[in-house]
């Protein structure tokens, strides 16, 4: 891509789909700003990204729940880069597998803060700039949770269905000009969320036993079409499931 190399933000690269999504932009030649809470995970793969084919690898502390954090990111982006060609909306997380009559308010708190306040907030700070522009591309993570809801998963699932109610009125509202809105769906994939969700090891690696699950590589393939198909075609979004995964309620498992 050379000077002309196209700019992609992705929140929450730290890890997992983020992560993936940052090495297949990288190898796709794009010049990368990265932004997640653990600064010094983002540092330790920036090498690697720069040898993967980023001409450029811009690493900023980022906590989508805070306003300020996201305005102290989205100056040292622009200040970096001036334009903005993507932005990729990944950070997010569940917190906890309870009922709603057994929910905590910490929980709801941080699902609701990071998957649906930071997703906007994030996305109106770079549309500014978007807008100005008549440009860009928006890509939020939904999920499977975003179609379908399950026990214990309220929260989760209502910020998901957010997330997509959030896609098709952006789409709306920006008819007109040539932003794009995409949104990728994963079902199950095996990254820290399950950790993250369940703050245990056992707990978490038995979310995916006896399947195989979807790989982050998986899914930066799916954002990586959207992101490169002609500028006249919009993907509105890719529901994407394991094969063993035939819905929220349905996978199958062999005997381990
Ligand atoms: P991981 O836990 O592996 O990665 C989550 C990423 O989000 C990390 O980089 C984390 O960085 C970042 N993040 C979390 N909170 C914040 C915050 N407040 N500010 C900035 N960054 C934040 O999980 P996944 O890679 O699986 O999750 C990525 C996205 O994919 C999420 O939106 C998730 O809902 C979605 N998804 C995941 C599925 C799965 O089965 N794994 C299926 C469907 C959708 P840090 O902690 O350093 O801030
Ligand atoms: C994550 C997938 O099924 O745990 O979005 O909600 S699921």
């Amino acid at each position: 891509m050379g000077a002309k190399a196209k700019v992609v933000v992705i929140t929450g690269a730290s890890a997992g789909i983020g992560k993936a999504c940052a090495e297949a932009f990288a190898r796709a030649g794009y010049r990368l700003a990265l932004g997640a809470r653990r600064l010094e995970r983002l540092e330790e793969v920036r090498s690697t990204l720069a040898q993967l084919g980023a001409p450029e690898v811009l690493c900023v502390a980022l906590d989508v729940r805070s306003e300020a954090s996201i305005e102290a990111f989205a100056a040292a982006v622009e200040g970096r880069f001036i334009h903005v060609d993507l932005l990729l909306n990944n950070a997010g997380l569940a917190s906890g597998l309870s009922s709603v009559a057994s929910g905590q308010d910490v929980d709801w708190q941080a699902m609701i803060d990071t998957n649906l306040y930071g997703l906007l907030r994030v996305t109106r700070r770079f549309l500014t700039g978007m807008l100005k522009r008549g440009q860009g591309h928006i890509i939020n993570m939904g999920s499977v949770a975003g179609f379908q809801t399950y026990a214990n998963g309220a929260v989760y699932a209502a910020t998901k269905h957010a997330v997509r109610a959030i896609s098709g009125a952006l789409r709306l509202e920006l008819n007109g000009t040539a932003i794009r809105v995409s949104e990728i769906d994963p079902g199950m994939v095996e990254t820290e969320f399950s950790l993250v969700r369940l703050q245990d090891k056992a707990k978490a690696k038995a979310v995916y036993s006896g399947m195989t699950p979807l790989s982050p590589d998986d899914i930066a393939d799916c954002v990586l079409f959207a992101a490169t198909r002609p500028a006249h075609v919009n993907i509105d979004h890719i529901l994407v499931m394991p094969t063993a995964q035939a819905s929220v309620y349905k996978t199958h498992r062999e005997p381990t």
